[in-house]
């Protein structure tokens, strides 16, 4: 029987590659020259596509596929794909939550302390022969006692809060509704969680709802002692409201994960001795992206022999 053919917008990894290749008829839109020709020669016969968070999937292609049956993407975020149309035809849409929480929550709390013990100063102090020339480095505050707001309560927000306890951090939380089994103080209200804490951390999914939530009030209300960790979407933050805001001393500093336009950054935070940066590289391990890949080999596995899939994106 001839093999379901499949295409690849965006690559998995090698290893899942390899079961992909021997598995299905698969067709590299992410490798092709014309990748139009492609299309013409195989979008009637496509039945699955694979993709991930980076490299997303547009309505104007899932209307060439006549005969698709599943997407799946490796990453937790959706954002970047036409869920709500592929959903609107009957076609299901897998992505990779779970297997990443720890690794992004890590990441999470390793910018929180990056930022405010600030890491990444010290290390210039050191390099820079300034402890030799000047002496020790200015004092910084301790992260113990301190008020952290968590933005986005899922797996990955509750996994920074159980973190954040272990360091002495008095954790609360906002998101769209309060959850009935959690202890922590909740907020309806994202300037009043920022007014009221010292560390806000977004861990939200990105999307229509959340774009540019983050923005100049609520970074006026989390203040001058107050500093932002984003491992979240670039897109929940008015990014020149951030840039600006670190500018000014409206907020003491920032640890970015994320940003507006990847994998192209502000050139002003590149110079910003308050800020801590990294290339989106929260779940960006060996074992998690691993696991990842795996996900997707294994939801088409699902989907091809007739049974549940593993992660669908309800
Ligand atoms: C990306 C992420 O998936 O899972 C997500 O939503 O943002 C990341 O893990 C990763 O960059 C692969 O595209």
């Amino acid at each position: 029987m001839d093999k379901p053919e499949v295409l690849v917008v965006w690559p998995n990894r090698p290893e899942q590659m390899q079961i992909l290749e021997q598995t299905y008829s698969l067709h590299r839109l992410d490798q092709a020259e014309d990748p139009e020709a492609l299309l013409q020669q195989v979008a009637p016969r496509i039945r699955a596509v694979v993709t991930s968070h980076g490299g997303g999937l547009k309505q104007s292609l899932v209307e060439r596929l006549p005969k698709l049956e599943i997407v799946a993407s490796s990453g937790v975020g959706v954002d970047t794909l036409c869920v709500d149309f592929c959903h609107s035809r009957g076609i299901p849409v897998t992505h990779t939550p779970g297997v990443l929480t720890e690794d992004v929550a890590d990441m999470g709390m390793l910018l929180l302390l990056a930022t405010v013990r600030r890491l990444v100063q010290g290390e210039r102090w050191v390099r820079g022969g300034h402890w030799q020339s000047k002496g020790m480095m200015p004092l910084n505050t301790s992260i113990r006692g301190k008020k952290l707001g968590i933005v986005g309560f899922g797996r990955i927000g509750k996994a920074v809060a159980l973190r954040a306890e272990t360091f002495g951090l008095e954790v609360s939380y906002y998101g769209r509704r309060q959850q009935q089994d959690i202890a922590y103080p909740y907020y309806d209200s994202l300037p009043a969680l920022a007014r009221d804490v010292d560390i806000l951390l977004l861990a939200l999914p990105g999307g229509d709802e959340t774009q540019g939530i983050l923005d100049g009030a609520v970074l006026e209300a989390l203040g001058p002692r107050g500093y932002l960790i984003n491992v979240a979407r670039g897109s929940v933050v008015d990014e020149p409201a951030l840039v600006a805001a670190l500018q000014q001393g409206t907020i003491a500093g920032a640890g970015l994960d994320v940003f507006a336009d990847e994998p192209r950054v502000p050139p002003a935070l590149l110079d910003m001795e308050n800020v801590v940066l990294q290339p989106h590289c929260s779940s960006g391990t060996v074992e998690t992206r691993g696991a990842m890949a795996q996900l997707v080999v294994d939801n088409l596995a699902a989907h091809f022999a007739g049974r549940a899939l593993l992660t669908p994106v309800s």
